[in-house]
């Protein structure tokens, strides 16, 4: 770590500049609500010159500068809808259509621009390349002719790539050479279902802003169906993705690869998306997205899949909420501030907490239900084969209910009922970390008239034990936490 290559500090940078980005709009909007309408406007002033000082660091100018309309008027008048079959595109998915939608898409970027939008994205006031309900082969990723565009939206049919598709993407929201600024904003992809013929992926969008993925069907990608990289907002709902088209119990199960979707970046969503087969359902390396009724059945974990895969060790910032996780784990690399919650688990599908360099903080594990199939499997299992866990804290795996699996908590409870001086409470069953207790309340119930003294005496290795000074018959009931920061 001592001499860090030139390549490596200005990568840094940049990464730099999308978290801090991410983390000035969380806090702009959360100081809108207890201010006048004059302080939010300042706010957002200074906000959005805070930006254009970000985006200036670098030095290139954008590569695109909007330009007023270049339709003559009377064009105006019309709605911008692009049909592609008037552009000569085949909607029996027979002959090859590329050249034909890219003109369509062409066409739209060129529309008046109704300045809208960020600095930099030419506003398309709500173009659409319409698909008409057509299917149409395409031999090359559909990408947008420049980038600078928004409020633009692509829907309504079935894409395939043929089988001279080179690897990439059906529809390619990202751009080639640099860009100071984002690529695109607000563009919506709607309705389609897309066939990627195991030639690459579905659909790709890189450095892009609220972006939305809208009742999709992605099927027969080889390496990711949706890939969001940089940017932040992209809204993924409503979506089926599946490598093979398949309803479960496929006998080729144990050959599913590739990923579902891939978040490279922040402050995402996914709701409401099943990912019916694929490796891994979706893998998140970025921080502050949110997974909300998603649906894995993706490739059991039993045969090496995975439904979630949070590779965020020591910066998690995830939200996992409402989803079922059938028969696929969720892992997740040192998590620091991560939710689960309100989920469903089938078939011994787990939490898997992989230590990396020893670190959870900040973790809830709530309000789920599990449901195994009396394997002995851990609801929460710590995968420490690279070293133990070491730095706890603010762990909370409780109030979930089980059957069929071991229950595991950082919080247990036991009563015990007995005569004489000693009393163990072994809860090394029900606690997750071993040898871990923070807290203790118990409380000795006697039996009789006599009033004994007594004293926790131990509460190592899970196991608690309470002492009386002389033989009495009672009731001891004992409450542990793993959680409590110390
Ligand atoms: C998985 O793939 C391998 C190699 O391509 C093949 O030999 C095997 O039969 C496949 N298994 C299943 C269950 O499809
Ligand atoms: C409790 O233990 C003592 C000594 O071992 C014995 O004398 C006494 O009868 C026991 N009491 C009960 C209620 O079992
Ligand atoms: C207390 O001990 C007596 C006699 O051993 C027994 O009959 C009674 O049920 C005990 N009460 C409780 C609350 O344990
Ligand atoms: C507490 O219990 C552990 C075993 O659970 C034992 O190794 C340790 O010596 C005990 N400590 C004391 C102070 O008794
Ligand atoms: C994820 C997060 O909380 N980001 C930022 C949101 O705003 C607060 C308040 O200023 C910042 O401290 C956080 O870093």
């Amino acid at each position: 770590m001592a001499t860090m290559s030139p390549m490596l500090f200005i990568f840094l940078e940049i990464t730099c500049f999308f978290v801090a980005h991410a983390y000035v709009e969380n806090m702009s909007l959360r100081t809108l609500s207890g201010v006048t309408h004059e302080e939010a406007l300042l706010g957002l002033k200074a906000f959005k010159a805070s930006i254009t000082r970000r985006d200036s660091i670098t030095s290139t100018p954008p590569s695109y500068s909007p330009t007023p309309s270049p339709l003559p008027p009377q064009d105006l008048k019309k709605p911008h809808v692009y049909l592609v079959t008037s552009y000569g595109a085949d909607p029996t998915g027979n002959s090859d259509s590329t050249e034909a939608l890219l003109a369509a898409i062409e066409d739209a970027a060129k529309g008046p621009n109704e300045g809208f939008l960020m600095q930099d994205i030419k506003d398309l006031g709500g173009a659409q390349v319409h698909l008409e309900g057509g299917k149409y082969l395409i031999s090359k990723p559909l990408q947008l002719p420049q980038p600078g565009i928004g409020n633009f939206m692509i829907h309504g049919g079935t894409i395939r790539a043929s089988n001279n598709f080179p690897d990439g993407y059906l529809i390619d929201l990202s751009t080639t050479g640099e860009r100071n600024s984002y690529n695109y904003e607000y563009i919506t992809l709607k309705d389609l279902l897309l066939d990627s013929n195991f030639r690459g992926g579905g659909i790709s969008v890189k450095n892009s802003l609220r972006i939305n993925i809208d009742n999709c069907y992605i099927a027969h990608f080889t390496n990711t169906g949706i890939l969001v990289q940089g940017g932040h907002e992209t809204f993924i709902r409503n979506c089926f993705l599946g490598q093979h088209i398949t309803a479960g119990g496929d006998k080729h199960e144990r050959n599913f690869s590739g990923t579902g979707i891939s978040l490279q970046g922040n402050d995402n969503a996914i709701t409401d998306v099943v990912i019916f087969s694929a490796a891994i359902g979706i893998m998140v390396t970025g921080q502050a997205n949110t997974i909300s009724g998603v649906h894995c059945y993706n490739k059991a974990s039993g045969f090496g899949g995975t439904g979630i895969y949070l590779k965020l060790p020591g910066l998690t910032q995830t939200r996992i909420v409402n989803s079922y996780m059938d028969y696929t784990n969720i892992v997740a690399e040192d998590p620091v501030q991560l939710h689960i919650s309100s989920s469903f688990f089938l078939g011994d599908a787990n939490i898997v907490l992989k230590s990396v360099k020893g670190i959870v903080n900040g973790l809830n594990i709530v309000d789920n239900m599990f449901s195994g199939l009396n394997h002995g499997v851990d609801v929460v299992k710590l995968d420490q084969s690279n070293g133990p866990f070491n730095q706890i804290d603010q762990v909370f795996v409780a109030r979930n209910v089980v059957k069929g699996m071991n229950l595991k908590a950082t919080v247990a409870k036991m009563t015990m009922q007995g005569n004489g001086t000693s009393w163990t409470a072994d809860f090394s069953k029900l606690l997750l970390f071993p040898n871990l207790i923070k807290h203790v309340v118990y409380t000795l119930i006697v039996n009789g008239s006599t009033f004994p003294n007594h004293a926790l005496r131990n509460a190592s290795h899970n196991r608690v034990v309470i002492e009386t000074n002389e033989a009495v018959t009672a009731n001891v009931f004992v409450a542990v936490d793993q959680s409590i920061a110390s």
